[in-house]
């Protein structure tokens, strides 16, 4: 998998190549917005505990917020217009994410977020991360240039 990450003044851009992508039918991209490692979803069993806390997923290019602050998993809140744009084709896919979106109540936009990208399968199993083969490493981390 490869993942690539940037921004401008309004928008979060990223774009993805998965290999044998048609093995995970399911993905999320997690991000950490508030840089708060104790507020939104701890995926301790992907990235490493204490570096995880998704504010927000782009699940199936759909933007949701996450409502718990806990390993349990709890329901997502969808996110209406947050991603702008979402194209996938053959193996690459698109999307623009609006900042103006990742916010929720007592959660603010940092100028550094934590992100990483799950792929599952059929059922929703976790079968690949953008840290497979290492889980456990901290979360990947970009900081905004606007
Ligand atoms: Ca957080």
């Amino acid at each position: 998998m490869q993942l690539w990450v940037t921004d401008d003044a309004e928008y979060l851009y990223y774009g993805v190549v998965i290999e044998n992508i048609a093995n995970y039918p399911n993905w999320g991209l997690q991000m950490n917005t508030d840089a708060d490692h104790t507020t939104g979803y701890q995926l301790d069993w992907v990235w490493q505990q204490g570096s995880t806390g998704s504010d927000f997923v782009v699940e199936n290019g759909t933007l949701k917020s996450h409502t718990t602050n806990t390993t349990d998993w709890a329901p997502l809140n969808d996110v209406a217009g947050g991603v702008v744009f979402f194209e996938q084709r053959g193996n690459a896919m698109e999307m623009k994410i609006a900042k103006s979106a990742l916010t929720a109540p007592g959660k603010s936009l940092s100028s550094s977020i934590g992100f990483g990208m799950e792929l599952k399968d059929s059922n929703w199993v976790l079968t690949h991360a953008t840290n497979s083969g290492n889980l456990q490493t901290p979360m990947h981390v970009y900081t905004f240039t606007n």
